[in-house]
């Protein structure tokens, strides 16, 4: 293993002075890390939205770290979807990302910052990889075909990550996060994650009285799930004592299928409906479990079981917007 020579940055109250950078700090992830870093009573936090800083935009990515010069970043910042998203805007899921992340780690490198973590995801890995997934899977294999444009530009992320530590000594780690969920997430009908789709389908269905509940696919894929506090919470652990070129990954160590979490979802909202598979939806990669060795060996698990993290997601939910939309 590669390990990258760095100043030890360890404990929080050296991070809490750090000026530190969130890239997406409104979306699912970088929201959480947010709470998180607030809550280990970090203050210098610093953001932008998408109308303040395009990160696709070279130029004013430079501009920012020029005036900025973080000291830490969370590279969390990403167009993400679930498995209809990813199929239908293929060619924006790979330009996005790739300007995004290429942007952010090369003005990272040019303004010294001192450690950088990448969130990648669990479909970089080959469709067909034993289980569970350990980090050494990466490349290879064929990828799952209805993700690869947003898995290669994750993948060109995590290399980039690699050849900056080889070539310039930089410190940029990269995490491997399963499957995510939690409040805040994106709960549109069609291009959401499995988690939010079902949610908001039970809840109109619960609404309108319908006496059933459509989910897509047959029902047999298996996917893991992790809340994202958990993996907010697992950013920090590794932000701290991680600081290896190799990717980590972060999930749970457990999987079910998607019938058993849809049934899980009609037990949490209290629909008492039928599910209804709709197999001409695609099921996508046949299971997706990783390998959490790695992060537990250093002390780190994750802490919200599955129906707890779904009571939370949907207290949040009914609350939301979307609970009120149509
Ligand atoms: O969460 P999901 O869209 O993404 O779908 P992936 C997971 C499984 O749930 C698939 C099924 O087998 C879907 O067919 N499913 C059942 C549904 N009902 C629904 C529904 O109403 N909506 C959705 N979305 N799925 C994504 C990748 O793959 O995983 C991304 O596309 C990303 O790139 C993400 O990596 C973590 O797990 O299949």
């Amino acid at each position: 293993m590669t390990v990258i020579k760095m100043a030890k940055i360890g404990s929080v109250p050296i991070f809490s002075e750090a000026k530190i950078y969130v890239a997406g700090h409104r979306g699912l992830v970088g929201g959480a890390i947010i709470r998180r870093l607030k809550k280990a009573g970090c203050k210098n936090l610093l953001t932008r939205s998408l109308g303040q800083l395009d990160l696709r935009d070279q130029g004013a990515v430079a501009r920012f770290f020029r005036r900025e010069q973080p000291d830490y970043v969370f590279l969390a910042a990403a167009r993400v979807g679930g498995i209809r998203a990813n199929s239908t805007f293929p060619a924006q899921f790979i330009y996005e990302n790739l300007m995004i992340e290429a942007n952010i780690i090369h003005q990272a490198y040019l303004h010294g910052v001192k450690k950088l973590l990448f969130l990648g995801s669990s479909c970089i890995y080959p469709k067909f990889a034993p289980q569970p997934m350990k980090e050494e899977y990466l490349l290879d294999g064929k990828l799952e075909p209805t993700n690869e444009p947003y898995a290669v530009a994750k993948i060109a992320g995590i290399k980039m990550c690699q050849a900056y530590n080889r070539q310039y000594g930089t410190c940029f780690i990269s995490v491997m996060p399963t499957n995510l969920y939690g409040p805040r997430d994106n709960f549109d009908l069609l291009d959401s994650h499995v988690i939010p789709a079902l949610m908001r389908k039970v809840h109109l269905a619960r609404m309108s009285g319908a006496p059933e509940m459509v989910v897509w696919g047959s029902g047999s894929p298996r996917r893991e799930f992790l809340y994202v506090d958990d993996l907010a919470d697992a950013c920090l652990f590794v932000m701290e004592h991680y600081q290896e070129s190799e990717i980590i990954n972060v999930g749970v160590g457990q999987d079910l299928t998607i019938r058993e979490l849809a049934e899980m979802m009609a037990r949490v909202t209290g629909f008492t409906g039928r599910l209804r598979f709709d197999p001409s939806q695609p099921d996508g990669t046949p299971r997706k479990l990783l390998d959490v060795s790695r992060l537990t060996a250093l002390g780190w698990q994750a802490k919200v079981p599955l129906e707890a993290g779904l009571r939370s997601t949907y207290q949040w939910f009914r609350r939301s917007r979307w609970a009120r939309q149509g």
